[in-house]
């Protein structure tokens, strides 16, 4: 590569031997962006998981197209679906923001969940489910100060109670002004001992059910189904195995095809991630999977598997693999989905508007003078012009109109998403028809016409600042194109 290298290339190199956690539904970038119709309105759903079980759920909605009256928000769990869910909650609009209503709910067990929205006002009512998925993925520290405080009041509490048994034991039943004789004085005296025997088993017992408690929440704390990526057959298949005895014993629900596969499978080069690619291993047993590799360079490379359960529960698990780089001149797709690009490294002074795309077209990204800024929706718009620099027109590629990934230059971070969002779209498809995802007939794919518009657009926030690289993809003319894009999130 001509390009310098990454001055923080070492930092990042060191980060691959920590790295990183698998996710659910994504890495490193939790909260579910939605944008899509709740019938007549079109509506845009952000929401952000607590992270902790049970925890709150902070929903906005922001309806764009007609004023809305009302907007309420359910969370339905898969297991117990929208009968055994609490009532819907009423979301207040958000002040000097029209359209915009939030609210928060409350996630009372670990599992997929949708969040059904429903918009009402002049045009009727509309209904949209947006799946999330909680998980306890984190322990909430306490502070010291609370620490402290609680410690004080508890101590204040024991000598409070010791020094009053001890006084009452002492001179209750005497008289005022007599003095306290030897015997009341040991009578006291052993009442406060007993007392405080009582009371340190009290603590200990306290103790004991703290971390008891402790011990529970950590075992519920999500743990990515184990897996292994390896080669075989010479390097010319990559093997993606789920070897975790929860999956073997059957404790997990069956995966579902989302947009028509049932592993999306990436691989980025680290750690400059000039080279990519999107494949979709298959299985003749759902535990084994294999897909023919592409002519990649040769590296360590970040590989991430994207797979939905029947359940709607999403999750992403990923592992590292070295690839020799020799390379199979007779590579044929497994599918022909399959798709990978190996363009120049991201540098620290990398911010990409234009990308070339394999057949000649053009696509830019329409970002103006926006800066990027975390937790901020990112301007992430896409223009494809045609070699001859007429709008392109684009065919739908695995259902959707486009999808995008984004990763971080260390590997913490990495989503795929479309211009419906974040989330996994055979996981909505399982909540609209009720959570029934037992029936065998294939989850319906989004989008069948032939021809798209040339702009494509996906509504996401970056979850930190930093060094980004993001893919788009799309189909033309029967072909899929990859752009690169790079950028600084502030
Ligand atoms: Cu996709």
């Amino acid at each position: 590569m001509s390009r310098p290298p990454l001055p923080n290339g070492l930092a990042a190199l060191a980060a691959l031997a920590v790295l990183v956690i698998a996710g659910v539904g994504h890495v490193g970038s939790p909260d579910v962006y939605f944008r899509g119709a709740a019938g007549p309105y079109d509506v845009g759903v952000v929401s952000r998981p607590p992270g902790v079980v049970p925890g709150q759920l902070d929903v906005v909605v922001q309806v764009s197209n007609e004023p809305a009256a009302q907007v309420t928000v359910q969370p339905v769990l898969w297991e117990t679906g929208a009968d055994g869910a609490p009532p819907p909650d009423l979301a207040a609009p958000v002040l000097g923001e029209a359209g915009a209503f939030a609210t928060r709910l409350w996630l009372m067990t670990s599992g997929s969940y949708s969040i059904r929205v429903v918009v009402s006002g002049t045009r009727g009512t509309g209904t949209v489910d947006v799946p999330v998925v909680s998980a306890a993925t984190r322990e909430l520290p306490m502070s010291p100060a609370l620490g402290a405080l609680l410690l004080a009041l508890g101590a204040f509490l024991v000598f409070g109670l010791l020094s009053i048994i001890g006084a009452g034991a002492r001179e209750a039943t005497l008289d005022p002004g007599v003095p306290v004789d030897a015997p009341r004085r040991r009578r006291a005296r052993l009442a406060v001992c007993s007392a405080a025997a009582i009371f340190a088993l009290a603590l200990l017992g306290g103790n004991a059910w703290w971390n008891h408690s402790a011990r529970a929440y950590r075992r519920i704390i999500y743990k990515p189904l184990a897996s292994r990526v390896s080669l075989a057959d010479s390097g010319r298949v990559l093997q993606f195995v789920i070897t975790d005895s929860r999956w073997r014993q059957h404790e997990e629900t069956p995966l579902v095809r989302d947009h028509g596969k049932l592993v999306h499978f990436f691989l980025i080069r680290a750690p400059g991630m000039d080279a990519f690619a999107h494949l979709h291993p298959v299985t003749s047993d759902s535990n084994d999977f294999r897909v023919a590799l592409p002519p990649l360079p040769a590296g360590t490379y970040h590989t991430y598997a994207d797979i939905v359960h029947r359940s709607g529960y999403a999750e992403t698990l990923v592992d590292t693999l070295v690839i020799g780089g020799q390379g199979s001149p007779a590579f044929s797709p497994t599918d022909s989905d399959d798709s990978w690009i190996v363009s120049g490294a991201l540098t620290a002074a990398s911010d990409t508007r234009r990308a070339t795309l394999a057949d000649g077209s053009i696509m830019s990204w329409d970002r103006g003078d926006t800066s990027l800024v975390a937790n901020v929706i990112a301007p992430l718009h896409f223009t494809v012009t045609a070699p001859d620099s007429r709008p392109a027109v684009l065919q739908p590629y695995m259902g959707m109109s486009a999808h995008a990934m984004i990763a971080r230059d260390d590997g913490s971070v990495f989503v795929h998403l479309h211009p419906m969002g974040t989330i996994a779209m055979a996981a909505q498809s399982i909540f609209s028809r009720g959570g029934d995802s037992t029936r065998d007939a294939p989850l319906p794919m989004p989008m069948t016409s032939a021809t798209l518009p040339d702009t494509v657009s996906f509504p996401y926030a970056f979850p930190k600042a930093g060094h980004y690289r993001i893919w788009v993809q799309v189909r033309r003319a029967g072909r899929v194109l990859t752009g690169s894009f790079d950028a600084r999130v502030r």
